[in-house]
C-alpha cells in the first residue's frame, strides 16, 4: 500500500519545489544583502535540500507505525510549504540609499547605492517584479490614495458616468466593469484611466486618439488634488529607480533620460475589482494576462487581498501578496526592448477571489510619447552585438492598445 500512496504527496514536492526553493533564496540572499556581500547563492542547494528532508520525512513519518492518513496529511503539507511560500518569493529590495543618493554626482561610487544597484539587477533578471520599500513615499499617502478611489467606486453609477471615458475624451475617464478587455474577454474591474495630458497637435496624427486632459471627479472633493501630488511622487521616484536601472545594465545613469525619455509620459489608473458580479456577465479574471507597455510600473494595493498574480519563469502563477508600505514594481516591453532582453516585461493578471472589494492603482512610467525605442548599444554588446527586436515607437504601440483594449 505504502509505495502507491508515497506517490501522491512526493508529487506535490516537484511542483512545489520551486516556490519553495524561491523562498529559501530570498533568505539567503537577505542574509547575504545584510551579512556579507558574497556571490549568489547556489540554487541547486536548497532544491537538493528541500527534496532530501521531505524524502527522509517522508520515510520516517512511514516508520513510526502513525496512521497513514496522518503521515500522508504532514508530508503533503511539507510539499505545500512551497505553495504558501510561493506568496513570499518576488525580491524585495531595500533601494533608500538610490533614492537619496542618485541625483548627488558625488555618490555615484557610494557602497550603499552599488549594492542597491546589484539588488535592483538581480530582482529585473530574475523575476521581472518585485517590491520596493525605503522609496520616500509614505504609507499614509498610500493608504489615502486607495481610500479615495474606494470612495470613488462606492458612488452611484449615474455619479461616476459623469466622467465617463469615451473617444471624444481621448480615452480618459471611467469605464465600468467588462469595458477593458484582455485577448478580447471583458475584464472583471472598473476602472479611472489618466495619461499626460496631451494638448492638440502636440505629436502630429501620432497621438490624435489621444489628445486631451484627464477627467477628475468632484466627488471624493480632493480627489484631483491628491492625485497630481502623488504623480508628480511616483514620476520622480520611477524616474530614479530607472537610473538605478541604468546603471544596473551598465550603462550611463542617464542613458534613460534625454531625447528618449528625458519627457517621460505617465499613465495612471485606478481600478476596483468588485465581487458580486452578476452570473450572467461574469468571467473569471479581474484583469486577463498581460505585460505592461512602457519601462516600469509601480503598484499601489489593498493591504489585505492577495490578488495579483505573476508568471514566474516556470510558468507557474505565484501571488504578489501585499506588503504594507510598499510597491508591487515591474518591468515593461519598452524597457524589455531597450535592454534587449537582459530583462523581460513580465506576464500577470488578477483574480480577485476574496469577499470583498479590492482597490489598486498602477503608475506606468514610460519613455517620451515620441520616442523611437530600440535596444541600446551597451545592451547589444552584452548579448552578442544583435538586435532582438524591432525598433517601435512608444506613443504607437500605446495607442494600438489603447484602441483594442475597450468595447464601449
Ligand atoms: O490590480 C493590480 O494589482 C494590477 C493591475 C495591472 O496589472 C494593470 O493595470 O496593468
Amino acid at each position: 500500500m505504502g509505495s502507491d500512496f508515497m506517490a501522491i504527496p512526493l508529487i506535490g514536492n516537484f511542483f512545489n519545489c520551486d516556490s519553495f526553493c524561491s523562498l529559501t533564496r530570498f533568505f539567503l540572499q537577505r542574509f547575504r544583502f545584510e551579512e556579507s556581500g558574497s556571490d549568489s547563492p547556489n540554487v541547486e542547494m536548497p532544491k537538493f535540500l528541500f527534496y532530501s528532508t521531505h524524502v527522509l520525512l517522508h520515510h520516517f513519518l512511514q516508520s513510526q507505525r502513525i496512521e497513514m492518513p496522518i503521515w500522508m496529511a504532514c508530508s503533503f503539507c511539507f510539499a505545500n510549504l512551497g505553495v504558501v511560500s510561493s506568496c513570499l518569493f518576488l525580491p524585495f529590495p531595500d533601494i533608500g540609499p538610490l533614492v537619496e543618493k542618485i541625483d548627488d554626482p558625488s555618490m555615484v561610487n557610494d557602497a550603499d547605492l552599488l549594492e542597491v544597484v546589484r539588488m535592483l539587477d538581480d530582482a529585473c533578471k530574475e523575476a521581472g517584479f518585485f517590491y520596493v520599500k525605503g522609496h520616500g513615499i509614505t504609507e499614509s499617502l498610500m493608504k489615502e490614495v486607495r481610500d479615495v478611489t474606494h470612495k470613488f467606486f462606492q458612488l452611484p453609477y449615474e455619479e461616476k458616468l459623469k466622467i465617463k471615458m469615451t473617444p471624444q475624451s481621448g480615452y480618459r475617464g471611467y469605464q465600468r466593469i467588462g469595458e477593458n478587455v484582455t485577448k478580447g474577454k471583458p475584464d472583471m474591474h472598473e476602472a479611472i484611466d489618466c495619461y499626460t495630458p496631451i494638448r492638440p497637435g502636440k505629436y502630429g496624427d501620432l497621438a490624435k486618439p489621444m489628445e486631451g486632459s484627464n477627467l477628475w471627479p468632484e466627488n471624493p472633493s480632493n480627489f484631483e488634488a491628491l492625485l497630481e501630488n502623488y504623480i508628480n511622487l511616483c514620476r520622480d521616484l520611477s524616474r530614479k529607480i530607472m537610473r538605478g536601472i541604468a546603471l544596473a545594465l551598465g550603462g550611463a545613469i542617464d542613458a534613460f533620460e534625454g531625447e528618449t525619455a528625458g519627457d517621460p509620459f505617465w499613465v495612471l489608473r485606478l481600478i476596483g475589482y468588485p465581487v458580486d458580479i452578476p452570473e450572467e456577465q461574469r468571467t473569471d479574471t479581474g484583469c486577463g494576462a498581460h505585460t505592461d507597455y512602457g519601462l516600469l510600473t509601480l503598484v499601489n494595493q489593498d493591504d489585505d487581498i492577495c490578488a495579483l498574480e505573476v508568471q514566474n519563469r516556470s510558468g507557474e502563477w505565484i501571488y504578489a501578496t501585499p506588503i504594507p508600505g510598499t510597491f508591487v514594481c515591474n518591468i515593461g516591453d519598452m524597457l524589455k526592448v531597450w535592454s534587449n532582453g537582459i530583462y523581460q516585461s513580465t506576464l500577470h493578471r488578477v483574480v480577485n477571489n476574496s469577499p470583498r472589494y479590492r482597490v489598486s492603482v498602477a503608475f506606468f512610467y514610460e519613455s517620451n510619447f515620441d520616442a523611437a525605442i530600440e535596444p541600446v548599444q551597451f545592451c547589444r554588446e552584452k548579448t552578442g552585438g544583435a538586435a532582438k527586436y524591432d525598433k517601435v515607437v512608444y506613443g504607437e504601440h500605446l495607442v494600438k492598445k489603447v484602441l483594442t483594449n475597450f468595447v464601449m
